[in-house]
């Protein structure tokens, strides 16, 4: 039999392995490198499955562990056996103008190659099963804080039921002491598409879905800000549907729940632009409470400024910014489901007073 040959030097099938090592290992860095939130103002490291301050993300992160370890075994011994054919089998000189041996059918190598697979993936399903469970079925304490999330497009509302409070994009929770627990339980709604929550270092991700409630729970174990990110396409803005998370002392949460169960400020000083947002369309999708606002569509403003971040992290929450935002959402948020308003430049000016008096 002939069949044209082709002489591999050493360098080409070193070559080859290198290219095939490097496309396994760019393969493997979405999966380690957790996120990297745009959102200004980090006061935190990037969220890292690998660092979980919560029972939930410390659960997963063992979970993750252990997944990895067994892929990781397994990635190494085939991609030896693999190493180690190419070099020992390759074409050369002595063997060009043969085939190699012909094995056929080995009811012994493919038993093995059966049941092992499907071991491990018991062992995989089992070790998943046993977390989901924990995770689930955990039993809520008299003492949690109740919280409600409702994914819009590309915002997040929460609030909080026993608590009177409704705000937007930045969630504070009490810190969680094992010894007297607070965790936060929080009960996930959609106002439009799919979204998903996802705080890399207080939990897994939990799907908000239309007409489906899901819920999760976190007990944060230090206080800090925690960010995170929609993990579910929802559309142009998904990627600035940002998470912020303020883990609070009880001192300091119990200090915000009263400030955010207050009514809106009513500063005497911003009345013409108050007069202004009243007058147009801004209150047919926003509320501050105490006023004719009580529209539901974009955030709720009554403490505006009590927040950090403006259009759910994609901006700081500063004066200018605050300014082109309502000049035209689109320069910081293209796709934004705010319109620009065609306010003229005094007006707006009036406006922005306004809103930050909005404490
Ligand atoms: C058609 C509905 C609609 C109208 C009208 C509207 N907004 Fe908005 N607004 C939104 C939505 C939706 C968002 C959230 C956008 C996002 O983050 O993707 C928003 C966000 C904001 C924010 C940022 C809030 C935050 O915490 O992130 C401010 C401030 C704001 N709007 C002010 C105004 C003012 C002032 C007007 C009137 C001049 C106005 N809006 C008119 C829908 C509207
Ligand atoms: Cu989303």
């Amino acid at each position: 039999m002939t069949y044209t040959t082709q002489k591999h030097g050493w360098s080409v099938v070193i070559g080859r392995a290198f290219r095939i090592a490097v496309l396994f290992l760019l393969a493997g860095i979405p999966f380690a490198g957790g996120i990297c939130a745009a959102s200004p103002a980090i006061d935190n490291p990037v969220p890292n499955i690998f660092r979980p301050e919560s029972t939930p993300a410390d659960i997963d992160k063992h979970l993750s562990e252990f997944v990895l370890s067994i892929t990781g075994v397994i990635f190494i011994v085939v991609f030896s056996l693999l190493m180690y054919a190419i070099v020992k089998f390759r074409q050369n000189a002595a063997n060009a103008d043969r085939e190699p041996a012909q094995v056929y059918g080995s009811t012994q190598i493919e038993m093995a190659w059966t049941i092992i697979p499907i071991l491990i993936v018991v062992v995989l399903f089992l070790a998943s099963a046993r977390v989901i469970h924990a995770v689930q079925d955990a039993p809520e304490p008299e003492s949690a804080v109740e919280a409600t999330a409702i994914g819009h497009q590309f915002w997040w509302e929460f609030r909080y039921p026993k608590l009177g409070i409704v705000t937007a994009n930045e969630l504070h929770i009490p810190v969680s002491d094992p010894a007297h627990p607070t965790p936060t339980f929080l009960k996930l709604f959609s106002a439009d598409t799919d979204h998903s929550f996802w705080i890399p270092q207080l939990a897994g991700k939990t799907d908000l879905i239309p007409n489906h409630p899901n819920s999760m729970w976190m007990d944060p174990h230090r206080t800090g800000i925690f960010l995170g990110q929609c993990a579910q396409y929802c559309g142009t803005q998904h990627a600035k549907m940002l998470l912020r998370v303020s883990v609070d002392s009880p001192e300091d949460f119990g200090a915000w729940v009263r400030a955010q169960q207050q009514p809106a400020n009513q500063d005497e000083t911003a009345s013409l632009g108050k007069r202004i947002f009243e007058t147009t369309a801004c209150i047919n999708c926003h509320a501050i409470s105490g006023t004719a606002a009580n529209g539901r569509f974009g955030p709720d403003l009554t403490h505006l400024m009590s927040r950090s971040t403006i259009a759910s992290g994609a901006a700081e929450n500063t004066t200018e910014n605050l300014r082109l935002w309502i000049l035209n959402p689109d320069a910081i948020k293209p796709g934004s489901l705010m319109p620009a308003m065609k306010l003229s430049d005094a007006d707006i000016d009036a406006v922005v007073r306004y809103m930050e008096t909005l404490r």
